[in-house]
């Protein structure tokens, strides 16, 4: 008989609500929540591989301790008990000899974060980082600086939208199912798309507008925008004097920056900056200058996404339907978010971090998050001491923290790598320790508070039995918290137990889970009120122009522009990106996903590879100051002159991933680590390369499925 159970996709991180049908311990189907508003339907590719990633023999299957060399691939299967008691032994060790501030714990921002941030605080090391700067950690350092919040504390309201800009958010690849949907009804309905990439992508097609952007010049075009706005009185007043600290400095500030001087920058005409300038304008308040998601392409990318943030205020738009609003908490109508580890009393530990983040070197980027690309240079240099030793759960930082082979050198300085995967990624494999966790479809996770204009927690549920021996993260954790003596902070012996343990106060129980997947704390939407009752939680309690925060961190509020430089002559800026059918590093060797798509291409404007002799389809060698790589060109008009654009996530060096074994070129392995140094995310779009024709034998060819 056939069971259904309501959960959540994580084949990527968005965790999208689904319903999985079960038949005899199989999973028969996966599909979206119909009960989420929204959500009825197929999921993306990525989701229903899902069954792919369930059956594939090449996860890893039990712990694993390395035998031979670092990245050799020799190792020798352990039972859990002596992969953690090694684990134990060697961590004890060196807490010994460096500290605890020599361990750090790394991994992508998930619902259980707060188990390892707990167990990093209970051992005393203050190392706990995630990955979160090298994808919206500029965004959230630019919001924070102009409302007080996240980026990921506000929504756009697409239902009631009138115009969306999107400055190369790629919804329709770059895919979070709901939203994704949400921007095509809107589409629909008539709603204005405005379109910026370097690059036309999906979304490109289906926008009303698109303007190809010369790479790394939005500041400019919104400077622009933000002229014309106020030079021709277009804001909404009213909001802006009620709400706006420092429009008069913004005004005097903006004066040179005319369309005419954006055009020379951008390679947009300046009268179709008026025109944009104009006609959304007519549109305010529902209209929503998108914050983006991956705000890690540029080192002035703060000012960028502080300029939209400018742009939604002149709007009127912050906490309007059709603008963006406030997700709210279940404070909003007297009710408990679920508990986390972290509200506990905790051992402080105040040293300083690996990154320095939150001292006066590095003061505004989160300290909750880090800067996880400072991580090889803090290893190499002992700076601020020496690190030896790295947890890492969820997160493949050699593939994901730009740079690769400096990386790869900062971790052969380190006494132990310990990486809990599902997967043989990059990192896994170049560890010492592989601890496997069971996939989302077979095991119960920790709650997922949802804010929203209805707030709601939601539970990712085991749907089937375990294939192999895997053991969930936050239980592997208490099983180390145990052995370091500090396991009275994790009151749960299974994820259920973890999980009614948060639920305690909240007024539901797991059980309120069954019928939807979820539970909500109101049926009523919450709005503020946009007179009088919208909570900026700036020191101003106003949205700041002129920032306390930047400004008290000794950066200026509205730095002069700097003109973006041109690649030297025969050489490209490198962009990166996603598609459709993969997730970051995760799902090269999914069965299905790898069949769909088994390499990267590198995108190459027609003029430019005409003068370098290059035809659709060759071979060519790409070159940066850090590496070089192999891959074959995508001839095309659709991309800027000055950019390249290579998808993120292939090049993958584990050979037990044999389908995604050297297919393709990593991002990484070309990529400088440079930082934005006002938010801490990485500028992934600072690189320089050269493209040359390449020589036609190739170890693998294109199609060729293992
Ligand atoms: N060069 C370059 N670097 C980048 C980016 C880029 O475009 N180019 N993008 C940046 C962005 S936006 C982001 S968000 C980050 C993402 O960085 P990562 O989080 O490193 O990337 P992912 O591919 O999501 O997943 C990393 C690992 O998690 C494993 N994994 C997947 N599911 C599970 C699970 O259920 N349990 C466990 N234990 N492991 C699991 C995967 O097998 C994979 O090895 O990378 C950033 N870094
Ligand atoms: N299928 C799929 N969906 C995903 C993910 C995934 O891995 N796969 N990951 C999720 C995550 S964690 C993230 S962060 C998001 C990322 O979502 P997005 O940020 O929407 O997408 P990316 O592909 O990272 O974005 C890069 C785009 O920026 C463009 N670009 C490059 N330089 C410039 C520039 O100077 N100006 C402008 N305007 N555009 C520029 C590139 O051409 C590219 O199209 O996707 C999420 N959704
Ligand atoms: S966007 Fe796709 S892969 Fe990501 S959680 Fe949703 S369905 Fe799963
Ligand atoms: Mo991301």
């Amino acid at each position: 008989m056939n069971k259904e159970i309501f959960s959540l996709c994580f084949m990527c991180s968005n965790r999208c609500p689904i319903k999985v049908t079960v038949e005899e311990d199989r999973v028969k189907f996966l599909e979206s929540n119909p009960h989420v508003p929204g959500m009825a339907g197929s999921l993306c590719p990525r989701g229903v591989a899902g069954i792919a990633l369930l059956n594939d023999d090449q996860r890893v299957q039990q712990p694993m301790i390395r035998t031979g060399a670092r990245g050799s691939g020799q190792w020798r299967k352990a039972s859990w008990d002596e992969a953690l008691d090694y684990i134990t032994d060697k961590l004890k060790a060196l807490i010994n000899k460096y500290g605890a501030q020599s361990i750090a714990l790394g991994e992508r921002v998930q619902v259980s974060t707060h188990v390892s941030q707990t167990f990093m605080q209970a051992i005393g090391s203050p190392n706990h980082f995630t990955h979160d700067a090298c994808c919206r950690g500029s965004n959230r350092t630019a919001t924070s600086s102009l409302f007080g919040c996240t980026v990921t504390d506000l929504s756009p309201d697409y239902a009631n939208c009138r115009h969306i800009v999107l400055y190369g958010h790629n919804l329709l690849e770059a895919i979070k199912v709901k939203e994704t949907r949400n921007l095509l009804a809107a589409i629909e309905r008539g709603t204005k798309v405005t379109y910026i990439d370097p690059r036309v992508t999906v979304t490109a097609t289906k926008a009303h507008q698109y303007m190809m952007i010369r790479p790394g010049t939005d500041l400019a075009l919104n400077y622009a925008l933000i002229h014309v706005i106020i030079k021709e009185k277009r804001y909404d007043a009213d909001y802006v004097e009620r709400w706006v600290k420092g429009f008069s400095e913004l005004e005097a500030f903006i004066q040179p920056y005319t369309p005419e001087w954006a055009a020379d920058e951008t390679g947009i005409a300046a009268n179709k900056i008026r025109e944009l300038a104009r006609e959304i304008s007519q549109d305010r308040p529902a209209v929503v200058f998108h914050f983006g998601h991956r705000a890690a392409h540029y080192e002035t990318e703060t000012y960028m996404r502080r300029s939209i943030g400018i742009l939604n205020a002149l709007m009127g738009s912050i906490e309007t339907p059709g603008g963006y609003l406030f997700k709210k908490g279940p404070g909003e109508v007297g009710a408990k978010p679920a508990k986390k580890l972290t509200d506990q009393t905790l051992p402080v530990v105040d040293q300083m971090r690996f990154d320095k983040v939150g001292t006066p070197e590095f003061p505004l980027p989160d300290v909750k998050f880090g800067v996880a690309q400072m991580l090889p240079y803090a290893i190499l240099n002992q700076d601020p001491y020496p690190i030896k030793a790295l947890l890492l759960h969820r997160f493949d930082p050699l593939m994901s923290i730009p740079d690769s082979a400096e990386t790869k050198k900062a971790f052969d300085q380190l006494e132990l790598i310990v990486t809990c995967d599902i997967n043989y990624g990059d990192t896994a494999w170049y560890s010492d320790v592989i601890l496997p966790e069971p996939i989302y479809l077979e095991r119960t996770d920790a709650i997922q508070q949802a804010n929203g204009v209805k707030p709601q927690m939601f539970l990712s549920r085991q749907a089937v039995a375990q294939r192999f021996d895997g053991r969930e993260f936050p239980v592997i954790i208490k099983q180390l918290a145990e052995r370091f003596g500090v396991g009275h902070f994790f009151p749960y012996k299974t994820m259920e137990d973890l999980v009614r343990w948060q639920l305690e106060g909240t007024g539901f129980t797991m059980e309120d889970f069954n019928e939807k997947g979820f539970v909500s704390y109101t049926d009523k939407a919450i709005v503020w009120d946009r007179e009088e009752g919208i909570k900026f939680k700036t020191p101003s309690g106003r949205i700041e122009f002129v920032s306390s925060m930047l400004e008290g961190a000794g950066f200026a509020s509205f730095p002069t522009y700097e003109p973006m430089p041109s690649p030297p002559e025969e050489q490209f800026r490198l962009t990166v990106g996603r598609c459709a059918l993969h997730t970051h590093v995760a799902t090269q060797n999914n069965p299905y996903l790898n069949e769909l798509m088994p390499e990267n291409v590198l995108w190459i404007n027609t003029a430019r590879a005409s003068v370098a002799g290059i035809k659709n389809g060759d071979p060519v060698e790409v070159t940066s100051k850090r590496g070089s790589g192999r891959i074959r060109a995508y001839v095309t008009d659709l991309i800027h002159p000055e950019a390249v654009f290579m998808l993120h996530g292939f090049g993958h060096e584990a050979k037990m991933a044999s389908r995604s074994y050297h297919r393709g070129v990593a991002d990484g392995l070309l990529l400088e680590n440079v930082t934005d140094r006002v938010g801490g995310s990485p500028a992934l779009h600072h690189t320089f390369v050269t493209v040359k024709p390449g020589m036609e034998e190739h170890s693998r060819t294109r199609r060729q499925i293992q």
